[in-house]
């Protein structure tokens, strides 16, 4: 139902963005898709790039007055470092082309890259692959937010995990709780303890001695989904299908899971399904959410609950053994600038993919060419689910 497609290259011009499918008169507010850039933006752990940049949203097409019109939208960031590569990134052919890059970095798109385009520069890869294009998707995720804000779906981030740190929680978490706390700390974690350990690792990684990046894992809840998003009857309409193949595609990311994940392989089916109840006042509840808010596909009522690994960034500071393209001699692998750690980042931007799946399955299941239309065929399904006991519960 909704489309959307991006554009751009890490020091070309700008990263430009078009959705197609949005109803129409929904909110556009570029200072609440800056907002969202910003967070993006931001993380103990960012690399040199983040100081150049202030990524500012530029509405092209599609909004009128404040509003869509049901026309595709077109977003555009510029990239202020364009301004240190209009020769190197030149469109046209220059007379003093800048030297190939050959020595591909292990673990980023270079390899594979130059190989499939057919090229001995790893410029023309790295430019593409960069997590620069996060950019364009995160302002297209903010596009989708006030959407999923109108039938009460919310979407918020934390981070658990980075380079081997944990955060710890007790019991049933609220994720609204987490999420502001989260969003004061510098790495994006809801655990003071753990935050303060996992700065001290990323302050490690920073030291000339012991330079290097790290990985760790993110959360994202969306709250607020009525049952019944997404589908059964095939792979590719499953929600849990589409929200694993959005994440993943984030990048670095090695690893998705929903609810206890990779757990339900080692414990007792009696101990990972979520037990239903019915109380007059409360409608339908569960005593755990195992499944992460979705059962065959669906959404179930309860919160979506999605978590991603990022590995380490594979730009090292400390490069690895690689191979040059040309000359095929061994070589360390190309360094430029890069992030020490990328995680919270990541986290906004797993909030962004999940927005815009989550969009696509609200116009699938309500329709609607305008949001007034899409409101009320919501509330005409939740009129109907209600008549079957159920009720919305608080997240
Ligand atoms: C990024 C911008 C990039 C990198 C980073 C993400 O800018 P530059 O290449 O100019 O330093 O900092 O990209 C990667 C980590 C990567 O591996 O490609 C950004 O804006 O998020």
């Amino acid at each position: 139902m909704l489309r959307f497609l991006t554009g751009g290259e890490s020091h070309g011009p700008s990263l430009t963005a078009i959705a197609d499918g949005l109803p129409s008169n929904l909110a556009v507010d570029a200072s609440e898709i800056n907002r969202h850039l910003r967070r993006r933006q931001g993380g103990y752990g960012r690399g040199g790039r983040q100081q150049i940049e202030t990524d500012t949203v530029e509405i092209l097409s599609g909004v009128r007055y404040g509003r869509t019109m049901g026309g595709p939208v077109t977003l555009l960031v510029r990239n202020r470092d364009w301004e240190n590569w209009h020769e190197r990134m030149s469109v046209m052919p220059v007379e003093n082309p800048a030297p190939p890059i050959t020595q591909p970095r292990p673990g980023h798109a270079d390899f594979p890259g130059m190989l499939k385009y057919s090229t001995d520069d790893l410029r023309p890869i790295l430019e593409r692959s960069s997590a620069r294009n996060t950019t364009a998707l995160v302002a297209l995720g903010a596009l989708c937010r006030p959407l999923l804000s109108a039938v009460g779906i919310q979407i918020v981030s934390h981070v658990v995990t980075i380079g081997g740190i944990h955060a710890r929680f007790e019991g049933r978490q609220n994720y609204l709780d987490l999420a502001e706390r989260a969003e004061t700390s510098p790495v994006r974690c809801a655990d003071p303890a753990a935050e303060e350990k996992m700065i001290a690792a990323i302050d490690v990684c920073m030291q000339e001695e012991t330079r290097d990046t790290l990985g760790g894992v993110f959360e994202v809840a969306v709250l607020g989904c009525p049952p019944g998003l997404g589908s059964f009857v095939q792979w590719d309409r499953k929600l849990d299908s589409r929200l694993a193949a959005a994440l993943m595609s984030i990048q670095a990311i090695k690893g998705v899971e929903l609810g206890m994940g990779f757990e339900v392989g080692s414990i007792p089916g009696s101990r990972v399904h979520d037990e239903l109840f019915f109380a007059e006042a409360e409608g339908f509840s569960r005593g755990t959410n195992n499944a992460g808010g979705i059962e065959g596909g669906m959404t179930n009522g309860e919160p979506i609950v999605v978590r991603a690994a990022m590995k380490p960034l594979s730009t090292l500071p400390t490069p690895l053994a690689s191979v040059d393209m040309q000359t095929r001699t061994a070589v360390k692998a190309h360094f430029e600038r890069s992030d020490v750690c990328a995680v919270p980042a990541a986290a906004t931007i797993g909030e962004a993919m999940a927005a815009l799946v989550l969009a696509d399955a609200v116009l699938e299941k309500f329709g609607g060419d305008s949001l007034e239309e899409t409101v009320r065929n919501a509330q005409g399904y939740l009129h109907a689910i209600k008549e079957k006991g159920w009720q919305p519960q608080t997240q």
